[in-house]
């Protein structure tokens, strides 16, 4: 009696367990759009490098099929398929149980689960129409089929004998889940070769079989994060080799690469047990802080600071400094937190990076002191430059305005009247006779008018004193008041939100592309501030009788045309088309405005593709763009509708 009792109850939480999945996908991963689908890519293949980081395999494939699924394949051991201690095979409570992913990682070795990852395969089952594992070991090769995660649970399949070992899962997303089901061979490729990057000797292979010809890519390095920092640089001009290191601390490993390029960016790209943190955390904190104190320590040591000067600053260290940082945390100590959990909290992962870099930094600045002496002359340079910036400003802040701001500005600005930064917003508007409608149109309260004329430099292509004789990105720079580059203070901004309001046609397109260039280089924090916008203007007026609404999207006219049947249509071609109230109305009225606000979604995927479509290597473009037929803005920059 007891013993019905208890397998009832099980049973019932087992089928309980999926449905949850199915009700509410994105709390097990994130979101069922693209990024949701291929997560599940994901979610296989870090069971399939668990094993091959325990030691098991060193090849992992990932194939496309023609008829919308994908297979993971590994060269591990085989997934464990004998009989479970609740009465079913191994396999099907990997598959069917919620969470029982990570329990059956073998002892030894770290699972990469962190944050969203790692919550299973049971989790990629309950959102696949289908899915099958194969698992080859001990000479045999045995199949196992699921329909709707639990709904249909086949029987072990004996298929015959094999002499390889490993696992093969292949599943087919549910398209009544997911609001796209077309996997991307690209952004496959992508995520895999930044696995490879961090798993050196361990090969990735991504093949896709749906087009006419196949694709098949292979990804492996024997030193990937020395391969990483060359990938990143391929468009840069560096100042020196890269340099790595590796220790423990704690019981925690620490991995980093770092190379120093004559820009003045800096950009730290960390990772968790292989799982990328956006948003930095304890690791990072250690990392920059021990950085910053054997430079200074060494500085000091050979007399390079004298002993009148400052200490350099965190971000004078850092200027055109990219870093590659990634560690292992034992799972009892991982904690994430934030709300994409793109942060690691383990508070022990400061001290441990902290005394791995300290130590072996300050070994490697000794061992190659002509380097050493280049780069802290570079960094003092940039500490001066920003001091004299930082003065300037408060000058400019205390004083009146500097001359050559209220030059540049006079006649182009039209100012807005609080002295609340951050209620105020500053148009970027294409062409003088839109800057003139919204400049009427506008509430002059909190909002300001800067007409663009003609076509924005493309700043990828030049440099820092280019950009200091360019008047329209001067007045830009000026009615900012933020200064520009490496002396850049988001919080000096005069304005909350910068929104760039261009035509809907490919002129438009190109004004925003470069003034995003433009920012990402030289204001970045703006952009990761979230204080960028793209302003959208109508495509349509529509009008039936007297009413009139207006249409922002194709689809939405469809929409319009089917409700009301026959309608007038009016297209805009551009801002100019509409009068000062309908500018207002449409456009900038944020009762009923539509905005873009840009983001950076994926560090490493931005800085490639800002280089490649931007920069000097005309091949490169040519190359991604004959690989990547459509492109569009939201592939590289979050896009969210505010
Ligand atoms: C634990 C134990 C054994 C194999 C595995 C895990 C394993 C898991 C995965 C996930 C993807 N590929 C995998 N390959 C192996 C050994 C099983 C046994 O010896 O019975």
């Amino acid at each position: 009696m007891a013993n019905t009792q208890h397998y009832d109850d099980s049973s019932i939480q087992i089928l309980k367990g999926l449905d949850a999945v199915r009700k509410r996908p994105g709390m097990y991963i994130g979101s069922t759009d693209t990024h949701g689908l291929h997560h599940l890519i994901w979610e296989i293949v870090d069971n399939a490098v668990d094993e091959a980081l325990n030691g098991y395999g060193k090849k992992i494939t990932i194939t496309l099929n023609e008829d919308g699924s994908c297979t993971v394949e590994d060269e591990g051991r085989g997934m464990p398929d004998g009989m479970h201690a609740s009465g079913v095979n191994t396999l099907q409570v990997i598959f069917t149980v919620l969470h029982a992913g990570g329990k059956f990682t073998s002892t030894g070795g770290y699972k990469t689960a962190g944050g969203l990852h790692g919550v299973g395969a049971s989790v990629v089952n309950a959102l696949s129409e289908w899915l099958t594992v194969e698992v080859a070991h001990d000479g045999q090769l045995v199949r196992m089929r699921f329909e709707y995660g639990d709904k249909k649970i086949g029987k072990l399949e004996k298929l015959g004998s094999t002499n390889r070992t490993g696992s093969r899962v292949t599943f087919k997303p549910d398209p009544s889940i997911f609001t796209t089901v077309d996997f991307k061979y690209d952004e496959v490729c992508e995520r895999a070769r930044e696995e490879a990057f961090l798993m050196s000797g361990i090969s990735f292979v991504v093949v896709d079989h749906r087009g006419k010809k196949e694709q098949k890519e292979t990804y492996c390095y024997t030193d990937g994060l020395i391969s990483f920092l060359e990938y990143l640089h391929e468009d840069r001009t560096v100042l020196m080799p890269p340099v790595k290191f590796s220790g423990s601390s704690q019981g925690i490993k620490v991995d980093v690469a770092f190379q120093y390029t004559d820009d003045y960016q800096e950009n730290t790209y960390s990772f968790v047990n292989l799982v990328r943190t956006m948003d930095g955390g304890s690791h990072e904190v250690g990392y920059k802080s021990a950085f910053t104190k054997a430079v200074n320590d060494y500085a000091r040591k050979y007399g390079l600071l004298k002993e009148k000067d400052k200490n350099l600053e965190g971000s004078d260290v850092r200027e055109g400094l990219t870093s590659i940082l990634s560690v292992s945390v034992p799972e009892e100590i991982l904690e994430f937190e934030g709300q994409t959990k793109g942060k690691l909290g383990t508070p022990q992962a400061k001290p441990a990076v902290d005394a791995v870099v300290s130590d072996k930094l300050a070994f490697w600045l000794e061992e190659n002191r002509d380097q050493s002496d280049m780069l802290v002359r570079k960094m003092m340079k940039a500490s001066l430059a920003r001091e004299a910036a930082r003065k300037a400003r408060d000058e400019a802040r205390k004083g009146k305005k500097t001359n050559k701001a209220e030059k540049l500005l006079s006649g182009k600005l039209a100012p807005a009247n609080s002295k609340d930064a951050r209620i105020k917003e500053l148009f970027l508007v294409e062409g003088d006779s839109a800057g003139g409608s919204a400049k009427q149109g506008r509430d002059s309260h909190y909002q300001a008018i800067l007409p663009l004329r003609g076509k924005v430099l493309n700043t990828e292509k030049c440099s820092m004193s280019d950009i200091e004789k360019n008047l329209e990105l001067n007045t830009l720079i000026h009615a900012l008041g933020a200064g520009v580059g490496p002396d850049f203070d988001y919080e000096e901004s005069n304005y909350g939100k910068v929104i760039i309001m261009t035509d809907a046609d490919d002129d438009g397109s190109h004004i925003q592309i470069l003034l995003l260039t433009f920012f990402y280089r030289y204001m970045r924090p703006l952009v990761e501030h979230g204080m960028v916008y793209i302003a959208l203007p109508p495509l349509y007026k529509v009008s039936k009788g007297k009413n009139s609404e207006y249409c922002y999207t194709d689809d939405e006219l469809d929409a319009l045309r089917k409700k009301l049947g026959k309608i007038e249509i009016q297209r805009y071609k551009g801002l100019g088309e509409m009068n000062a109230s309908q500018l207002w109305e449409t456009t900038m009225d944020p009762e009923h405005r539509s905005l873009i606000q840009v983001g950076i979604h994926d560090g490493v995927m931005a800085e490639r593709r800002v280089a490649t479509l931007m920069g000097e290597k005309a091949e490169l473009r040519k190359r991604w763009i004959e690989d990547n037929i459509s492109f569009t803005l939201e592939d590289n920059f979050k896009v969210d509708n505010g």
